[in-house]
């Protein structure tokens, strides 16, 4: 039994006794249904007492949904099924509309997961209104949203801060990512044969672990186990959250690894990666967070894994953490993951801008006379001739 198998059938490391809190993971708009199909793939809603949800008021962007999904169409009569046209008005209407519905369906959740891309009618309009409803039942409720890149409209970025602040008011929590960071140095070495599809898939991938790392910590069942109760405590009312799952590289062998040092390596890049999440901006201090949480997951034979990480945490300076250690018979020997969520930074809440150097960078990666921001994601390439100015400039 293991992380990756989540059937409800044999023995194993998991105590079947435990009733793991029910998470709820809506996605709204088109980025949030999107990241949903993203969700599915990877076999979130597999997990126990995990449900995927996906709401739009654009019907036809909710076809397809695999059985596991529950899908609601929101604001029937006053979207007509055709999206909110980017008028987040229309979105909220579409909440109110169909209010006792979304409120059915989140009925028996302990946490609400809201995700979408603001930016858009829905996105921007209806997350908050769902939010509120979330709120409203007492259920503990954080956003993990995208801020549009900044090629996109003016008027997209706009809507994008509006659905942010609004946002704010109803949810406990809130991760903000920005699409823009798909260009940072760390990430950007192979940019120039990406399509804008590719680029979104990316952002989806991130929103995937990040729903991924508070899943698995809830509704896994460790050696040293971490619950809803410590997610909570880190989340309820914190404003601003951080978190992220880090993955050591990948190791062709699966020899015994406590005696070489593979194991250690594992781990400190495991680490590195959690904890240098480039999506997530200003926050990645964790030290700053008023709590914070670490749950590392290795596979069964891996020796003295929780003492090695505690030995790296410290060497990074990081303390007052609180730890879990969860095995996955699937993994490699020397393969490691480490999930992190904190909340609570003092700084977080001004974070809705720009960044300007990206802003710059982007301007001289594609004139804007080329970008047509309604053209749909998936037909939209970007013509690697326009990425040389920025790699040219990226190097000095
Ligand atoms: N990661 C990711 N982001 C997406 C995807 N599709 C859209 N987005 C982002 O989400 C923003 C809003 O999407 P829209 O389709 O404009 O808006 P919407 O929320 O569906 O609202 P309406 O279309 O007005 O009903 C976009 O500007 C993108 O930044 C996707 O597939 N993946
Ligand atoms: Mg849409």
């Amino acid at each position: 039994m293991n992380l990756s198998d989540y059937s409800n059938t044999g023995s194993g490391l998991r105590n079947w006794q435990y009733q793991p809190a029910t998470i709820k993971v809506v996605g709204v708009g088109s980025g949030g249904c999107n990241a949903v199909r993203t969700m599915v793939a990877a076999k979130i809603n597999e997990m126990p007492n995990v449900q995927l949800i996906a709401v739009n008021t654009d019907k036809q962007a909710l076809a397809g949904f695999d059985d596991g999904v529950v899908t609601i169409q929101i604001g029937e009569e006053t979207t007509k099924g055709l999206g909110a046209g980017g008028n987040p008005e229309a979105g909220k209407k579409a909440v109110e509309e169909s209010h006792e519905f979304i409120k059915a369906h989140l009925e028996g959740a302990d946490m609400v997961i809201l995700t979408t891309g603001m930016g858009g009618g829905t996105g921007s309009g209806a997350t908050p209104a769902v939010a509120k409803i979330a709120n409203e039942m007492g259920i503990l409720t954080v956003g993990i949203i995208t801020l549009p890149y900044s090629f996109e409209k003016e008027e997209k970025k706009e809507l994008a801060k509006q659905g942010v602040l609004k946002l704010r008011e109803f949810v406990d929590s809130l991760l903000v990512i920005e699409n823009d960071k798909v260009f940072d140095e760390r990430l950007s070495n192979d940019i120039k044969h990406k399509t804008y599809a590719q680029f979104l898939s990316i952002v989806d991938d991130v929103l995937l672990k990040s729903i991924q790392a508070i899943t698995i910590i809830i509704t896994h069942h460790g050696i040293i186990n971490r619950d809803f109760a410590d997610i909570k405590k880190t989340l309820s009312k914190s404003r601003t959250m951080y978190v992220s799952m880090g993955e050591s590289l990948n190791r062709e062998k699966s020899e015994e690894c406590t005696n070489d040092g593979t194991l250690e390596n594992a781990i400190e890049e495991a680490l590195d990666s959690a904890l240098n999440n480039p999506f997530v901006d200003g926050n990645n201090n964790i030290m700053e967070a008023k709590e914070r949480m670490l749950v590392v997951i290795a596979n069964p034979h891996a020796k003295g894994v929780l003492p090695l990480v505690k030995e790296a945490l410290s060497k990074r300076g990081i303390s007052g953490i609180n730890s879990g250690w969860y095995q996955e018979e699937g993994l490699l020997i020397n393969k490691i993951k480490i999930a992190i969520v904190a909340g609570g930074f003092e700084t977080g809440d001004s974070n809705i801008s720009y960044t300007e150097v990206g802003q710059i960078e982007l301007q001289t990666l594609m004139p804007p006379e080329k970008i047509d921001p309604d053209r749909p994601a998936y037909l939209y390439n970007i013509c690697p001739k326009f990425l040389k100015p920025y790699r040219k400039q990226s190097k000095k």
